[in-house]
This record gives structure tokens, C-alpha cells and sequence, in this order.
């Protein structure tokens, strides 16, 4: 997933990328019920386009079937197989797209990276 990385470094022009209908795809396959577990975390989001990041950077991890971040509360809730991954596993997704999850602190390099508009410093916009 790290070349996904640098996709999203525009600036926070294109508000209305459809990038939410790609990641709900691949799960749609999934029978719905065994070994689904939902975890969520608190990140240092602050606008749609942290949204749009962190929301397809976790959809490519492995064992994830659905990401969706609430950017008010900066809540990203994820679905995932508990046979394929586990919290800390997508913690760490979150910090090296550059935000925070939970107590822990995002990837430096990551988090430089981030559009100005994006830093954890702005308030929720
Ligand atoms: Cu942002």
C-alpha cells in the first residue's frame, strides 16, 4: 500500500473525488458474518480530504472491509476480518498515512508530507 501514499498530496482542491465508491468494491463479495470485528479510533483528521486519505489508505489493508471517518469527531470506524489483521495492525495504517490513532503519533515522514490544509495544528474545517 506505501505507493498509495503518494497519491494524495494535491492540494484540497477536489473535495468531491468519488474515492469512497472504490473502497466499498472489493468487500461486497464478503459473506457477512463470520470473524467481522469493528474497531474505531480516534485520528487528527481535520477536513474531507484527510477523510478521502485515511479512508482509502485503510481500505487497501489487508483484512479491512470497510474504513469511514467521521471528520466532526475525527472517529474513523473500521470493519476487518479478525483472522486477518487486529487494531494495532490498523493503528499503525493510520500513523503511516501521516495521522494520528489513539494515543499513538503519526508517521513523521507521513505526516511532513501532508498538505498544509491537512495538519493536525488546523482546527476541523
Ligand atoms: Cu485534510
Amino acid at each position: 500500500m506505501k505507493f498509495l501514499l503518494a497519491l494524495p498530496f494535491f492540494a484540497c482542491l477536489n473535495f468531491a473525488a468519488p474515492v469512497a465508491q472504490a473502497q466499498t468494491a472489493p468487500a461486497a463479495v464478503q459473506a457477512a458474518t463470520s470473524g467481522v470485528a469493528t474497531a474505531q479510533f480516534k485520528t487528527s483528521a481535520v477536513c474531507d480530504m484527510c477523510k478521502a486519505r485515511i479512508e482509502k489508505s485503510l481500505a487497501y489493508e489487508k483484512g479491512v472491509q470497510s474504513a469511514v471517518l467521521d471528520v466532526p469527531t475525527k472517529v474513523l470506524t473500521v470493519t476487518y476480518k479478525a483472522d486477518k489483521t487486529t487494531p494495532a495492525t490498523l493503528r499503525t495504517a493510520v500513523q503511516k498515512t501521516g495521522y494520528d490513532a489513539d494515543e499513538l503519533t503519526a508517521d513523521a515522514r507521513a505526516y511532513n508530507r501532508l498538505p498544509d490544509c491537512c495538519k493536525k495544528t488546523n482546527p476541523v474545517h
